[in-house]
């Protein structure tokens, strides 16, 4: 068979770009942040740090050029604040960034490590220095969410994942004021038994805004005897109703190969939270956790990933 597998992204030769050495203060591990260009062109990741407790917070680190001198915060920019918030008692983490020009400010959908699980928090920003906590939004257990940087019709648009016994599916819920969800609609399923994203599936970076629809970039949970393999997947969903699927690749295109995304405190796992679009408008950077461990940047192309789904039927 004459079949290669395209390659969707690109890893940086630089990478792991972000370490636990690189902090300025003592921590165990840096990974699955969320991203995002400030208005002079920086490039923002909100990393989840974990301290030596084992419980996560969030930290900023900038770059101009979004590889190189990362300028990390002296101190946690967004700690957990169980006295206010008792939901984020054992942490907070994994946050997707989406800014939101209606209201010229930054959303943060994070997870917040409940005594009962996971469930999702939102916060907005305009500066990534104060933070305006909307608290948890989803109850637990659920997690893996971002919003849709508009309205749809007159609704916001929450994409989550909550866990029910039959599996852990995508799911979109609507809002008016952005506190009180509803309107629930599954957005996109697991797969079952032998398949990559058998079982367990959730949304990675913020759904990306093209002319042809929503391109969602997903990560699938392959449960092996030796453990947990985290690959990616792209799906197209409807602009106008998002829980409607126009395409969906049967493999994945990006997962765990080099060192530093197999071995790790968690091995073989790729997590991107956030991504970055060059000016050119195409080029996308991946921001991931790999192995829970480090930060990694992989780039693709957003036209290739729509050209890829097209001859997917
Ligand atoms: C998921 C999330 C991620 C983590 C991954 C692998 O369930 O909790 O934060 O990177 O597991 O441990």
């Amino acid at each position: 068979m004459n079949y290669q597998h395209p390659e969707l992204f690109h890893r940086h030769k630089l990478n792991p770009i972000l370490t636990a050495a690189d902090w300025t203060y003592p921590i165990n591990s840096v990974f699955n942040p969320g991203a995002t260009l400030l208005p002079d062109g920086t490039t923002l990741l909100l990393c989840r740090v974990e301290d030596r407790r084992g419980l996560s917070h969030l930290c900023a680190a900038r770059s101009a050029d979004g590889v190189n001198d990362w300028k990390i915060d002296p101190q946690p920019t967004l700690m957990p604040d169980p006295d206010h918030y008792p939901e984020e008692l054992w942490g907070i983490e994994d946050p997707r960034i989406t800014y939101v020009p209606e209201l010229r400010k930054y959303a943060i959908v994070y997870t917040a490590y409940t005594r009962d699980g996971p469930g999702v928090a939102l916060a907005f920003t305009e500066d990534f220095h104060h933070f305006e906590r909307f608290g948890v939004i989803m109850s637990p257990e659920d997690k893996d969410a971002a919003l849709l940087p508009h309205r749809i019709g007159n609704y916001w648009a929450l994409i989550h994942r909550p866990v029910s016994a039959p599996g852990a599916h995508i799911w979109v819920s609507y809002s008016s004021d952005l506190r009180h969800w509803g309107s629930h609609k599954l957005m996109l399923e697991a797969r079952k038994g032998a398949w990559w994203d058998a079982n367990k599936i959730g949304l990675s970076v913020p759904p990306i805004e093209t002319p042809q629809g929503w391109l969602v970039i997903y990560h699938g949970v392959k449960q092996t005897p030796a453990g947990c393999l985290y690959r990616l997947g792209l799906a197209l969903f409807d602009l106008h109703t998002p829980e409607r699927c126009l395409k969906r690749g049967s493999e994945w295109i990006f997962g765990p190969e080099e060192l530093y995304e197999q071995h790790g405190d968690v091995g073989y796992v790729v997590f991107p939270c956030g991504y970055t679009l060059a000016p050119d408008g195409d080029t996308l950077n991946l921001y991931y956790g790999a192995a829970d461990s480090s930060i990694a940047l992989a780039t693709g192309s957003v036209q290739a990933m729509l050209k890829w789904l097209e001859q997917e039927r």
